[in-house]
């Protein structure tokens, strides 16, 4: 993990426009926004993904550096005042306190269209028609019925309880679309994975999308803001359904071990028996922060 965190640093930071390039304080605020911070779990399944296919590790780079500035803009836009309004973000001020709103705006757009060129630009995969998927697949978890639908549903659910079945369709789609795109973007970098493999692969990033929200919603009523590098116990105060307001701490740990054991369950017909995808799906799970 901490090869492929450093190397998924130094990829974003070559990817990233340079902080003196005009207009100069939008790309500053674009590398606050995404470098030096973070667990990089997208990037991390993106490589583990790719490793399983055979994927060319340069072409993975591109599409975890994508993943993650999609991820980057989401944090940026959550932030600000018209939405979840924090202070803190990987345990510095909010690019938007740091910067300011308009900056805050501008550096989420960038970081999105940026994410698409990177995986356009350049061949990133053998087929031509797996690249042309990637960047539907990519969108698709963006948008309405991805992750900006998900944000829109939890704006709208706040104060409200929400049924387990609409809990989890605002979860799949707010986290876990992204997250399931990762592991496909990885895989699609590569070409020795059969149609059948990658459906299952994809099950994985379905169930271990939705496993890592819930472990959010554990962490955020359970953890400090000192261990999580943002602001804890934000669910309750602001009046949120979450899977720990639904099914309680206990019930919603449990649910999050039993989404990982149907992830794992999904590996075992992968090439590797899932390779390094195993401990990530312990690491999502079981993480503290
Ligand atoms: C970006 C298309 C788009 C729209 C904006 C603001 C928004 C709509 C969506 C927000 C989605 C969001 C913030 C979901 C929460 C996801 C989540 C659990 C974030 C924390 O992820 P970690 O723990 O954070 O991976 P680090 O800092 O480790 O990367």
């Amino acid at each position: 993990m901490l090869d492929r965190q450093d190397r998924i640093e130094k990829t974003l930071n070559a990817l990233l426009p340079a902080a003196e390039l005009a207009p100069a304080r939008l790309h500053a605020a674009m590398r606050y926004a995404v470098l030096g911070g973070g667990k990089r779990v997208r990037p991390l399944l993106a490589y583990g993904a790719g490793e399983l296919s055979g994927a060319d590790p340069q072409r993975v780079d591109r599409a975890a550096a994508a993943v993650e500035m999609i991820h980057a803009y989401s944090l940026v836009h959550d932030d600000l005042p018209c939405m979840d309004d924090d202070v803190l973000r990987r345990g510095k001020p909010t690019v938007h306190l740091e910067f300011d709103e308009a900056t805050a705006l501008l550096v989420g757009d960038s970081l999105h269209s940026l994410a698409f060129q990177v995986i356009s630009e350049q061949s990133m995969a053998d087929n031509a028609q797996h690249q042309v998927e990637m960047i539907e697949f990519l969108a698709r978890a963006c948008g309405s019925r991805g992750m900006a639908g998900g944000q829109a549903i939890d704006l709208e659910a706040t104060g409200k309880t929400l049924a387990v079945t609409e809990l989890e369709f605002m979860h799949v789609h707010k986290t876990g679309a992204l997250i399931r795109a990762s592991v496909a973007l990885g895989a699609r970098c590569g070409d020795a994975m059969s149609q059948a493999q990658f459906k299952e692969l994809d099950r994985f990033g379905k169930f271990i999308g939705l496993a890592f929200q819930v472990v959010d919603d554990v962490l955020d009523a359970q953890s400090s803001t000192a261990t999580l590098g943002k602001t804890a116990g934000k669910d309750a105060k602001n009046n949120k359904p979450t899977y720990v307001s639904a099914l309680g701490l206990e019930g919603a740990r449990k649910f999050a071990a039993e989404l990982r054991d149907d992830a794992l369950r999904a590996l075992d017909a992968l090439p590797q028996n899932g390779g390094q995808l195993r401990p990530l799906a312990d690491f999502i799970v079981l993480r503290r922060f």
